[in-house]
């Protein structure tokens, strides 16, 4: 535990002692997903980050891949650590090709660290909205680095809540590269998976270049990880969202754990029982080979599939 930093109160740790998963992932399977936090004695917080977490190693989130049988990561860069990507990088590279990077770059990055990012697994860049987690950034710059990434045919990564798409779609559409949602744009689940908002984002998605995270069901759930009127899942009222995408576009969802599940303060998920939630899901063999293997396979290791 680093003692330079103290986690912001109430903030949740991660599960220590996730179950084994009853649901056994395919051969193959990625967690597309997930964060590394430090070691903050190593890998120093960002002076400007709006939390402070608790730390989360790159060896921490290699056993948990292990123990809940996924073969590869997408680390995605998350917003403690600012733009400084070494902790990101370091869990990449130490992966032995196992895992892929998702960064955070500034628009006067240069061609040569966009070069040395690209060389050490990085794939996209992420796009964050969330005001709780980050500054304002101008659209103008945003779309000054994805000009700079799309030749390296990289994609960007976008995490927004869904109130907010009306305002930001315009701006996305127009973006050149592939979009990847995180957690569903972040749908609010107390309306309905039918109603206007949850089908405005599938429309967004049907009209473009855009992957979508089925993930977080822990994030967007108001009934939680019990198991409700016999129905079986956890996370019950997401599941009508999630099967919803993966029956859209069934070749353009990805999965992930979020681990370490950031900004959590209400109850930590058991990562074992994430992974059970799949089959709720994603209903089919099918649909599940293509949601944890073919489809983040195709995205973030696409020469395995050419
Ligand atoms: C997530 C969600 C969150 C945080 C971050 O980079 C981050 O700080 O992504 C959140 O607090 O909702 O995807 O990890």
């Amino acid at each position: 535990m680093s003692t330079r930093f103290r986690k912001t109160p109430g903030w949740l740790d991660w599960h220590p002692d996730p179950a084994k998963p009853t649901y056994r992932l395919p051969s193959g399977a990625v967690d597309a997903h997930c964060h590394v936090f430090g070691p903050g004695d190593e890998f120093p917080y960002a002076a400007a980050r709006k939390y402070t977490p608790c730390d989360a190693s790159k060896e921490q989130l290699f056993a948990l891949r292990d123990h809940l049988g996924v073969a590869r990561n997408v680390v995605v860069q998350a917003t403690c650590h600012g733009a400084d990507n070494t902790a990101m990088l370091d869990a990449v590279r130490s992966a032995g090709g196992r895992a892929r990077g998702v960064a955070t770059v500034r628009p006067d990055v240069t061609d040569a660290e966009l070069c040395r990012l690209d060389a050490a697994g990085v794939r996209g860049v992420r796009f964050n909205f969330l005001k709780r987690l980050v500054g304002p950034a101008p659209q103008d710059d945003l779309a000054r680095i994805a000009a700079r990434i799309a030749p390296l045919g990289w994609h960007v990564v976008l995490y927004f809540e869904a109130a907010d798409l009306p305002e930001l779609e315009g701006f996305f559409a127009a973006l050149p590269t592939p979009l990847v949602i995180d957690h569903m744009g972040r749908p609010n689940v107390r309306e309905p998976a039918a109603g206007p908002q949850f089908t405005r984002f599938l429309r967004f998605a049907e009209r473009n270049d855009v992957w979508v995270k089925v993930s977080c069901p822990e994030r967007l759930s108001l009934t939680g990880p019990a198991a409700l009127h016999g129905e079986r899942s956890a996370y019950a009222d997401v599941v009508p969202f999630a099967r919803t995408v993966v029956e859209e576009f069934p070749d353009r969802v990805l999965w992930g754990t979020d681990w370490p599940h950031p900004n959590l303060t209400d109850h930590m998920p058991d990562d074992g029982l994430l992974v059970d939630h799949i089959p709720h899901v994603a209903t089919t063999e099918q649909q599940r080979h293509k949601l944890l293997v073919d489809n983040p396979v195709r995205l973030y290791w696409p020469d395995e599939t050419a």
